[in-house]
């Protein structure tokens, strides 16, 4: 097939999906067309199948805010022409389910009728989207899809309960590459960091709100009353700041390093005894997927969709979202010398179940559905 796929490139989960998704769709033969304003960062791979579509988004000293909406529209309407798509899959509703609508709308005066697949991703849905300035279009935009899919289970039925949806969504999850993302042997780079055997805790994000950062550093500290720990912080974002304060006002400073922006995250993780990820609001929380793909189990809070990941008690705990006295003492119990092979195993079992190679076909199976079904309703 030819698929135009339009993500955000630089940040966030989706975009690493949408990203990761049109190359493991190249690699099957499937022309991939990304449409986006800058190239995807995880878009690093030369394919013949591969094509990127810059957005030019012109400005003018009258716009306040370039309309970012109309120049994709644009140019989706002329990648499905010259390229000749037969799909468009767009990531994250805002705006790029009601721009993908505005071009189908103009191409089908052109006599072009191309199928468009919305992949709702969480926050989408479950902070901005359901926001009154965008509520009516994201409601709108989701039901003139020709197909919607969620990121879990948790996230469709968030769906339903904020919007007037009236359609069906497929739920496909998020997937991991087992090939990259697999514990390494860094024995002297943890002996650097753990010099005396400590356990080391990861946590990586975006440091938005909604990460509950500021419960990472709680838990941390309660469990180094206990035991010997290091944590390391990967990421960046808004609250960094106020998280490095934080750090200095439990002087706690000396055991954990702020890391900032990592692409090779996997061999972080390779290091890692625990994850941490005590969001407010996850969909999926990828993120977990790819600790848990290098064998680290995970402590969570029962935000979103991460039980339908996280296994309680097996891949490691759930945890009431803020509660950081439940959370210290399980983290405790994964860290025992006597559970911790036990939650590894399981950690690295559960990620096996999201390899890219059972989930591809799921897209390839929804996408092939979604064309069969426009061709049908196109000869009615
Ligand atoms: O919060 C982020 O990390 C960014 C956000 C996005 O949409 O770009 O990520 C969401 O999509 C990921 C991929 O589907 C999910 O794994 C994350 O759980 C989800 N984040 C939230 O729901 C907060």
């Amino acid at each position: 097939m030819k698929i135009g796929i339009v993500c955000y490139p630089t940040f966030g989960g989706s975009g690493v999906v949408a990203t990761e998704l049109g190359k493991a769709l190249s690699k099957e033969g499937h022309k991939i067309h990304f449409i986006t304003y800058s190239q995807p960062s995880r878009l690093d791979l030369f394919n013949e199948n591969l094509f990127y579509h810059e957005v030019d988004i012109k400005s003018y000293p009258l716009f306040e805010h370039a309309p970012y909406e109309l120049a994709l529209a644009s140019k989706m309407v002329n990648v499905v022409k010259y390229e000749e798509l037969d799909l468009l899959h767009v990531h994250y509703a805002i705006p790029h389910a009601s721009a993908a609508y505005m071009a189908k709308q103009i191409l089908k005066e052109q006599g072009v009728h191309i199928p468009v697949v919305t992949t709702l991703h969480g926050t989408d849905i479950t902070l901005v989207g359901k926001d009154p300035s965008y509520e009516p279009v994201v409601t709108f935009s989701i039901n003139k899809s020709d197909g919607v899919t969620a990121v879990s289970e948790d996230l469709r039925r968030a769906t339903f309960e904020h919007f007037d949806v009236k359609r069906h969504i497929e739920v496909i999850p998020n997937f991991i590459d087992l090939e990259r993302f697999k514990r390494q042997k860094k024995e002297h780079f943890k002996r650097a960091i753990c010099p005396n055997g400590e356990k080391l805790l990861v946590h990586t994000s975006n440091f938005r709100k909604v990460k509950r950062v500021e419960d990472v550093l709680k838990v941390f500290k309660k469990v180094r009353k206990v035991i010997p720990v290091k944590l390391l912080l990967v990421g960046d974002g808004p609250e960094r700041d106020k998280m490095e304060r934080l750090c200095r006002q439990y002087d706690t400073c000396e055991d954990v390093r702020f890391l900032g922006k990592l692409e090779a995250v996997e061999e972080v993780l390779s290091l890692a005894d625990l994850f941490l990820m005590p969001s407010e609001k996850e969909s999926f929380g990828l993120a977990a997927l790819e600790a848990m793909a290098c064998e680290v189990p995970v402590l969570s809070s029962n935000a979103g969709g991460i039980p339908e990941l996280n296994l309680d008690g097996v891949t490691g705990y759930v945890c009431d979202v803020g509660d950081v006295e439940t959370m210290t003492e399980r983290a405790l119990e994964i860290l025992s010398d006597e559970n911790l092979p036990r939650f590894k195993e399981n950690a690295l079992a559960r990620a096996k179940d999201f390899d890219v190679s059972k989930i591809l076909p799921l897209y390839e199976a929804f996408y092939q559905k979604t064309v069969e079904n426009a061709v049908l309703e196109l000869a009615k």
